[in-house]
């Protein structure tokens, strides 16, 4: 598009000396400015900038897929989405997403605050770092954006509104459509696995008839249930830590869709971490105790996430859902009270479906986790994908054998230990 070009270690500063509120952040002048290039993720470009005065990241969009390259385009809107919804974000979770200094629509290219000294979350996972205020702050984070960007928070006027605002977000829906929902279980060019020894599981999942049923009614919901805006891409690496703070980085998928796709993407990556830890384990380094503060963390993520959404609902459902003149009356106080119960059971039954697709793509589809990717001994990587694999099947496709996080995490362990 006219007025887009990628920018590069060497002309990044120029560019951002003419935007003020970034050049005095920074401090100094360009010449002073220190820029890498640092993005490992599959979409976009990121650069870290470090001056005088202090750093900012900036984020710009490619015209296609970094991952695969020019073959795969991909519209330079998600930039436009994704500074929208931090912004959401912002204002339902306070302090949980980065600052964003500056955007420039045509250039696709947010500039935030620089996260520091944090690292991605995925990567200390793997080296089995304990992050304490992780449950706290993903549960603040999920509770306030789902439940206050939802009809239980908002009047259908405001909700409408803001659906429209993220309905052009089609290219990076499609994306999870196909690459989630649709391409691990048929044969499909995007599709890869790292050891041979998955080349069985993979044919049986292409052929199991109760699988493909059970991903297809999750992705229907994916296509139809706009229940809140979706943060859309909610893995470990889409987290920034340090052993005390935590932030929520990169919404380019956000949309309105189910609240338990997010829900279920926290979930599913602990869970592929948890499974990793048997590939990176050593004598002199066992991992036994760490994959407990991994379940630990998995059960955190949904007690926390419930109790605070319901906290959120009995104190400032605004929204037009279940209007307050229907149960102002004692009877109906007590059956509002069993339908927020009955609500939260039914988004939990969504999270453990999404979070079992989540698996499995990062397995058998395009793009992996290094979780799994950075254990060396192929043999052991397989055994490690392969219990991931089945305890996904399994919750997938008898979800009523999980009604409550206790029994995910108990079903990992015996898988594990199986
Ligand atoms: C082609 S993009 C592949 C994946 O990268 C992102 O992180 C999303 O998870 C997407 O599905
Ligand atoms: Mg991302």
């Amino acid at each position: 598009p006219e007025g887009y070009e990628p920018k590069s270690e060497a002309s990044l500063a120029a560019y951002l000396s003419g935007v003020s509120a970034v050049a005095a952040h920074l401090g100094g002048a360009a010449g002073d400015w220190r820029v890498r290039e640092v993005g490992d993720g599959n979409l976009n470009l990121v650069f870290i900038v470090e001056g005088p005065a202090g750093g900012v990241a900036v984020k710009q969009a490619l015209p296609y897929v970094r991952l695969v390259g020019e073959s795969w385009p991909l519209p330079l809107s998600r930039a436009h989405f994704e500074q929208m919804a931090l912004a959401t974000e912002a204002q339902h979770a306070p302090g949980l997403v980065p600052d964003i200094l500056h955007y420039d629509q045509t250039l696709a290219l947010i500039v935030m605050e620089l996260l520091q000294p944090h690292i991605i979350m995925r990567q200390g996972m793997i080296k089995a770092v304990r992050y304490p205020g992780f449950v706290e702050a993903i549960t603040t984070f999920m509770a306030g954006t789902l439940f206050g960007t939802s009809d239980l928070a908002l009047t259908a006027e405001e909700k409408k509104a803001a659906m429209a605002e993220f309905c052009g977000n089609t290219a990076l829906c499609k994306i999870t459509e196909d690459l989630i929902f649709t391409e691990p279980y048929r044969i499909a060019e995007n599709n890869r696995w790292t050891t041979p020894q998955l080349d069985g599981i993979a044919r049986e999942f292409r052929e199991d008839a109760a699988l493909k049923v059970a991903v297809s009614r999750l992705k229907l919901k994916f296509l139809s249930e706009a229940q809140a805006l979706i943060h859309g891409d909610l893995h470990t690496g889409s987290v920034m830590v340090t052993e005390d703070d935590t932030r929520v980085i990169d919404p380019e998928f956000a949309f309105y869709g189910p609240m338990g796709f997010d829900i279920g993407a926290v979930i599913a990556n602990l869970l592929i971490n948890y499974f990793s830890q048997d590939g990176h384990a050593t004598p002199e380094d066992p991992r036994e105790s760490y994959q407990d503060w991994v379940l630990a963390a998995t059960e955190g993520v949904w007690t926390g996430f419930r109790a605070k959404f319901l906290a959120l609902w009995r104190n400032g459902a605004t929204g037009d859902a279940y209007p307050a003149a229907l149960f102002a009356d004692t009877a109906g106080a007590e059956a509002l009270k069993a339908e927020q119960e009955a609500y939260m059971d039914r988004l939990f039954t969504d999270s453990v479906g999404f979070a079992a697709a989540k698996m499995i793509r990062r397995i058998l589809g395009l793009a992996h986790n290094i979780d799994l990717e950075w254990i060396e001994d192929l043999d052991r990587r397989a055994a490690c994908e392969t219990r991931c694999l089945r305890l996904a099947r399994d919750m997938m496709v008898n979800r009523a054998n999980y009604p409550t996080i206790e029994a995910v995490t108990a079903a990992a362990r015996k898988m594990r230990d199986a």
